[in-house]
């Protein structure tokens, strides 16, 4: 088997763009910044990580006969957005439930941003007072059952669609996809960085490169403040998909790093690094960050590259996974 032998439902304008962020790398002075943009890869809901990994699910939801799509995340849950998104174009129903994951005090966040999107995009939104946990949860079961019992047919997809036997071929793609654009470019990135939680995002791109000649790290910056919960995911997701893509071979364990740092306490609460980073980010680039995921793997970024663990000599590539519409929920941390 190779990822060629998979179905891909097309849901992406085609490949993401790839930028340099010239000031952000004369600013930090070390390494060579570049982006790849899953924030504006799709024209469903502003895209997003998640929209390409569903490319590798649609096929078997189609396959499936299902109805509705049942998926779970947090209040400001990207994914479930984007799952709202891809049932209205599939002309499918979509069963949100939307867990309180974080203890945030914005009294709009449940009703902006993200859940807000879903809502226009006619998903039966429910809250759920249950805390974070990215494993496989009752409520969502409990969705699954209760669609059955009203003569549908579901068709879940756990949190991220990680936990999903195909969730880690979007980003082996993306692999794959990248090596395409080295070669138009003329560029080698010797190191990724990402943001990861529930997993299947790294774990994909970890995959996706261990099968190629020319080493490079991808670093996993943890921002679920669930380490070893994360790290555990990550793990068992890269090797189910080198394994389904046909690598051949264990992967080894160097080839899996998660680091700590950047999460703070608690999932979806930005510490100082991660406004620092947005602000940053933002400032010299125009580009938009996150505060619950990708403003914590860009304060790791800087972190790296000031303290030279990115080497002066590195070409970076952070991958920008998306998830801007949850600023709306957070205004308090920027006033
Ligand atoms: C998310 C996830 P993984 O979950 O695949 O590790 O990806 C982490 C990640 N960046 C990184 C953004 C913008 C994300 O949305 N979001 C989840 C969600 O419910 O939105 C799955 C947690």
């Amino acid at each position: 088997m190779s990822l060629d032998d998979f179905p891909r439902y097309p849901l992406l304008f085609g490949p993401s763009p790839v930028h340099r962020l010239d000031r952000l790398t004369a600013h930090l002075g070390g390494a060579a910044i570049w982006a790849k943009r899953e924030d504006c890869n799709s024209g469903l809901a502003y895209g997003g990580n998640k929209t390409r990994k569903l490319e590798y699910i649609v096929p078997d939801v189609l396959a499936s006969g299902a109805d509705t799509l049942v998926s779970i995340g947090g209040y400001q849950s990207n994914h479930t957005r984007q799952v709202a998104a891809v049932a209205a174009k599939l002309g499918l129903k979509a069963r949100l439930v939307q867990e309180k994951w974080v203890d945030w005090p914005d009294a709009v966040n449940d009703k902006v941003g993200n859940i807000l999107l879903s809502r226009i995009m006619g998903a039966d939104v429910r809250l759920d007072p249950a805390g974070f946990d990215i494993g496989i949860r009752d409520s969502w079961e409990r969705a699954l059952e209760e669609v059955r019992d009203a003569g549908g047919t579901p068709y879940g997809i756990p949190a991220g669609a990680s936990e999903h036997r195909l969730g880690g071929l979007g980003f082996a793609n993306w692999a794959r996809e990248v090596e395409q654009q080295e070669a138009e470019l003329g560029v080698f990135f010797d190191t990724i960085v990402v943001c990861t939680v529930t997993g299947s995002t790294h774990a994909g791109m970890i995959a996706g490169f261990s099968g190629r000649d020319r080493p490079r790290r991808v670093l996993g910056i943890d921002a679920s403040a669930t380490l070893e919960k994360t790290r555990d995911q990550v793990e068992r997701i890269a090797r189910h998909t080198a394994e389904l893509i046909g690598l051949g071979r264990e992967l080894r364990d160097d080839e899996i790093t998660v680091l700590e740092g950047w999460a703070g306490d608690r999932y979806g609460i930005p510490v100082a690094s991660t406004i620092d980073a947005i602000r940053l980010t933002g400032g010299l680039e125009g580009m938009i960050i996150d505060p619950v995921y990708e403003g914590k793997s860009m304060a790791g970024l800087v972190d790296l590259v000031r303290a030279g663990e990115i080497g002066p000599d590195s070409t970076v590539l952070y991958a920008h996974l998306g998830g801007q519409p949850a600023l709306n929920a957070y205004a308090g941390a920027f006033s």
